[in-house]
């Protein structure tokens, strides 16, 4: 068995380093020959713990080669990015440009598969797309939608353990997919359609989207109540029925602060708690900043000086090293642009340099600051004092919630 992943990126790296010590041939393509190199040198260029040590190894063994361009295989993978264009209309020109390179080399009998986060209806597009350059092909090969459902950090384990929705154009598409998985899954393996199965994965990160704009909106509610927010979630979490997520100074990351305006694109009528979730989402980030500055004008009146402040984190989660679409990135920038003589001292334990971001020592910045801002609740902030006489400390990510 032979396949073609088509995008080495922060899945589809994972996901063919994962089939090939599972025996699978792999060739992974990448249009970033960069990335090409360093792959076939058993080295990976993201970030994700024990990844590194598997890459080299199923490079040794000459199960996983990289290249610019797709070679024959029995099956295909699209894992390549869907950004958006325009005002949050998603973009799948990636999906059908993969597409487009793998299409003159398909074959009766292959398999394709979408993995990219899409929106509904993709890949009855790309079948539309095959069979009219492949009418040959039609009934042929086998075409379906899994989406991946990792969680950056735990990537490993969850590729293997996780269930899978896999939905294909026919059932025929669905059980080819299924066997492919099925190698190295041992999570269940759960059978749809495609369009349900592409609904599913937005489905999920709108939900997460949804849950956490709740807490966010309990965050607002209590500061302006004087309600610890995270004491008062503990307590209703103790009801056998909810289950509330935890504030914090936005969200963050490729995937939950994307995936929905896949759905309000498409279904602006039918999506509004959708819509109003990200909404909310994006103004907690707003709010955490304009909070830091209204602090650092009452520093200002009170001391008569500008105060020093730290910016604690800029990562979009705890324990990593990921800043894309970071609400504690817009935060710090924010306060920047607004901080006249304060003397802003910004913090990423998780991230050696920046290069628009002087990083200091956490301790450091910390003892010197006047307010100190906490943007992501990392495991090395949770070593400081909790309190102390000659600090303002603005906690928004909980990392003193106790
Ligand atoms: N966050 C909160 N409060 C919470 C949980 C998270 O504010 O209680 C924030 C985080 O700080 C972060 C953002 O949400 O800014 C997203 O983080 P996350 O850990 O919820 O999720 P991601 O983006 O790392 O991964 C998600 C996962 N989806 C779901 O949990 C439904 C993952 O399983 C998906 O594979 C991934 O999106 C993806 O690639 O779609």
């Amino acid at each position: 068995m032979k396949a073609c992943f088509m995008g080495l990126g922060y899945i589809g790296l994972p996901t063919a380093i994962i089939a090939a010590k599972h025996g699978v041939d792999v060739i992974g393509v990448d249009i970033n020959p960069q990335v090409v190199e360093l792959t076939n040198q058993g080295i990976i260029h993201i970030v994700e713990p024990g990844l590194q040590e598997l890459c080299r190894e199923v490079v040794k063994a000459g199960k996983l080669k990289a290249a610019t361009a797709p070679e024959i295989s029995d099956a295909y993978f699209i894992v390549v990015p869907t950004p958006f264009k325009g005002n949050h209309e998603p973009d799948i020109s990636y999906v059908e440009n993969a597409t487009r390179m793998v299409l003159p080399l398909l074959k009766a009998g292959d398999l394709f598969v979408i993995e990219s986060t899409s929106p509904v209806g993709t890949t009855d597009k790309m079948r539309n797309l095959i069979f009219s350059e492949r009418p040959e092909l039609e009934a042929r090969i086998h075409i379906a939608y899994c989406p991946e459902r990792v969680l950056p950090g735990n990537v490993i384990y969850e590729l293997v353990h996780n269930d899978r929705v896999i939905g294909g154009v026919n059932p025929e598409s669905t059980e080819k997919a299924i066997e492919f998985y099925a190698q190295f899954v041992q999570g269940k393996l759960h059978r749809t359609n495609a369009k349900t199965a592409e609904m599913c994965k937005l489905t999920e990160n709108s939900s997460r989207d949804v849950q956490i704009a709740f807490a966010n909106e309990l965050s607002l509610i209590c500061d302006k109540a004087g309600i610890n927010v995270w004491e008062l979630i503990e307590l209703a979490n103790k009801h056998p029925r909810v289950n509330i997520l935890q504030p914090g100074c936005g969200v963050g990351g490729h995937c939950i602060a994307v995936d929905p305006y896949f759905l309000t694109a498409e279904f602006p009528i039918e999506s509004q708690l959708i819509a109003k979730a990200r909404e909310l989402n994006n103004y907690k980030a707003f709010w955490c900043a304009e909070k830091v500055h209204n602090e650092m004008l009452k520093f200002e009146l009170k001391y008569d000086r500008p105060p020093v402040v730290a910016m604690m984190g800029l990562a979009f989660k705890p324990n990593i090293d990921d800043l894309r679409e970071a609400p504690a990135k817009y935060i710090t920038t924010k306060v920047m642009q607004g901080c006249n003589n304060a003397e802003l001292l910004i913090v990423e334990p998780n991230v050696a340099e920046h290069k628009v971001f002087k990083l200091t020592d956490y301790r450091e910045a910390f003892e010197r600051a006047d307010i100190v801002v906490y943007l992501v609740a990392h495991n090395e902030f949770k070593s400081l004092p909790p309190t102390a006489e000659d600090k303002v400390i603005l906690d928004f990510c909980g990392v003193f919630k106790k």
